[in-house]
């Protein structure tokens, strides 16, 4: 069967499985967009590529499959950037089709000409030009191959326009053969015994979860693991929901805005267990004087993560699941040889730490809004499995800490785009995005999209007038010397900046108007919904490391002998 390129891109795409992608067309990219009508995918056009690649990375985070983005060459491409790099730090896999100038000008700066290839080579596994439409297919299939296995990651296949048009004889690869790209993802057997070793001598051992763990699918697989050894866990950024937040071994995020009894126990632990996790600056702090007593037994896929921080005693390179699933044996063979050691005193600590340093809660009943409230609301007024996606800044700081996370693929980052991406492949979830009012006007326009493929995410704003976090940062670090940072609480007005969009517009500027408004927007099933609460500036979030501190140095919120929940 003779097929254009551009038919076979799209027939690829149907082949993988892809049942919804998410772009914009433009000059080099339209040959593709015209078999497109034809076909079973949905597509949804978004208002800037930016959004496209954060949605596809938001409907890859919630259903664990990849997601697909289109767009066109030079501009299209470069708006996607900031997406594909953000999915190479995240690992989600995410494969995105550009259009190019035809291969036959490339060099000749023509049209909406960049060299998309190089701009993305250091923010993808691995990206393709394709030079014949015969490669078509087997790229494709190549490319989704890469961004699922192993280290999940970005892709990015750039496909010139007369290579769209030029006609190939259509096949479909049974296999992917890539000689150079075999993934370990079976942990080595005396390692794996190692660390059994290792784990029974440890009096106050801490399990060390990271994104790794929610990226291979290995959530149940460390519940059994846990309850097995007694082993307390944290959850980084990355990896909350990968173990629940109601569990008793649960101790919840670590790192510079951590709780205090996340960042303590990793310090004075013994053994940290380091599942897909990747010792973040954000997590460690200073790395010289982070968990000094810890021997570490490190996991992961990705051979360059182990040692690229902190040497590991046990380093086993493997998929998560696999070497969670290898461990259990191990240890359940191990503990029917000897004695482990006693975790009594360890877990008596943990508890008293958790008694005595909670976060804490400090709304006054007649107000001002403070925005740990707003999100303690939330939590508490919506279904335990609703998919909770945040922007960057305080809000997603305090998100993070308070929510309780009793379900994985729950926890979202990139704002308002991957809430609609999480909310296209998760239909019958409630989606909330929690977004600060600088974030929200980065990428708000992409509620155009959501109105009009009527996409019904919510938005919590909470609207503090400021860049919060670099506010915050320079309060305490540069002696409250305010530079640049003020935004005001009412130019642009949301509300009807909500309504312009199609959504529906709340405001909330007290905290007794929080649950009922809560409520109204859960009921609203047929648009976005965005409610604007009006918070207090000058909540800072608490506890902190300072940057580049050592996470001995802990600053606690001052209000932490008032009441409050952990
Ligand atoms: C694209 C981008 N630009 C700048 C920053 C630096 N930055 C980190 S947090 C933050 C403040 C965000 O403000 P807002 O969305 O209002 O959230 P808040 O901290 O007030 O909750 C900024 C600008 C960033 N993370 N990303």
């Amino acid at each position: 069967m003779q097929l254009t390129g551009a038919q076979a891109l799209i027939k690829s795409l149907e082949m993988e499985g892809v049942e919804v992608m998410f772009g914009l067309p433009g000059g080099a990219i339209l040959p593709v967009y015209d078999p497109l009508i034809d076909s079973s995918i949905r597509h949804i056009l978004v208002r800037h590529e930016q959004g496209a690649g954060h949605m596809a990375e938001g409907y890859a985070d919630a259903t664990g499959r990849p997601g697909v983005a289109m767009v066109t060459s030079g501009p299209g491409a470069t708006n996607i950037v900031t997406a594909l790099c953000d999915a190479y730090m995240d690992s989600v896999p995410i494969v995105v089709i550009t259009g190019q100038v035809a291969y036959s000008v490339i060099g000749t700066d023509a049209f909406q000409e960049c060299d998309t290839v190089g701009i993305t080579m250091p923010v993808t596994k691995h990206n393709w030009l394709v030079t014949d439409a015969q490669d078509i297919p087997r790229i494709v299939r190549e490319a989704f191959h890469v961004a699922t296995t192993g280290r999940p990651g970005p892709v990015l296949v750039d496909v010139p326009k007369d290579i769209s048009n030029q006609m190939m004889e259509w096949y479909w690869p049974d296999t992917v053969d890539l000689p150079g790209y075999k993934p370990t993802v079976r942990g080595h057997a005396k390692q794996i015994k190692d660390a059994a070793r290792l784990m029974g001598e440890a009096e106050r051992p801490v399990i060390y979860a990271g994104g790794g763990i929610l990226k291979s699918r290995a959530a149940e697989t460390l519940r059994e693991l846990v309850e097995l050894t007694g082993f307390p866990v944290v959850t980084t950024l990355m990896a909350r929901g990968a173990f629940p937040d109601d569990h008793e071994l649960c101790l919840g995020m670590p790192g510079m805005h951590g709780n205090y009894t996340a960042v303590t126990s990793m310090q004075r632990a013994d053994l940290l267990v380091a599942l897909g996790s990747r010792f973040d600056d954000r997590v460690t702090g200073k790395v010289g004087a982070f968990a000094p007593d810890a021997k570490i037994i490190h996991v992961d896929i990705d051979p360059a993560e182990l040692g690229k921080v902190r040497r590991p005693d046990v380093p086993i390179v493997g998929d998560c699941r696999l070497v969670i699933e290898e461990l259990v044996h191990a240890v359940t063979a191990d503990r029917s040889k000897r004695k482990w050691a006693s975790l009594k005193a360890w877990h008596t600590q943990l508890r008293e730490w958790q008694d005595r340093f909670p976060l804490v809660l400090d709304q006054h009943e007649d107000g001002p809004l403070k925005p740990q409230f707003v999100i303690d609301m939330l939590r508490d007024h919506t279904p335990d499995d609703t998919i909770v996606v945040s922007g960057v800044g305080q809000h997603q700081m305090w998100a993070s800490q308070r929510w309780r996370f009793n379900y994985p693929y729950t926890w979202i980052n990139s704002a308002v785009p991957a809430a609609i991406g999480a909310k296209v492949g998760k239909p019958e979830r409630l989606v909330w995005a929690v977004d600060g009012d600088g974030c929200f006007q980065m990428t708000a326009q992409e509620l155009v999209t959501a109105s009009a493929e009527r996409i019904p995410v919510k938005i919590a704003i909470l609207n503090n007038a400021y860049l919060g976090m670099v506010r915050q940062w320079q309060e305490l670090f540069y002696e409250e010397r305010y530079s640049e940072v003020y935004l005001s609480p009412d130019l642009p007005d949301y509300v009807k900046w909500a309504e312009a969009m199609g959504c529906v517009g709340f405001r909330v500027d007290h905290p007794d108007d929080v649950v009922a408004t809560i409520e109204k927007a859960n009921e609203i099933d047929d648009r976005p919904v965005v409610v604007d609460f009006r918070v207090d500036y000058r909540e800072k979030v608490y506890p902190m490391v300072p940057a580049g501190g050592s996470n001995d140095d802990i600053i606690l919120d001052p209000a932490h002998d008032k009441p409050g929940g952990r």
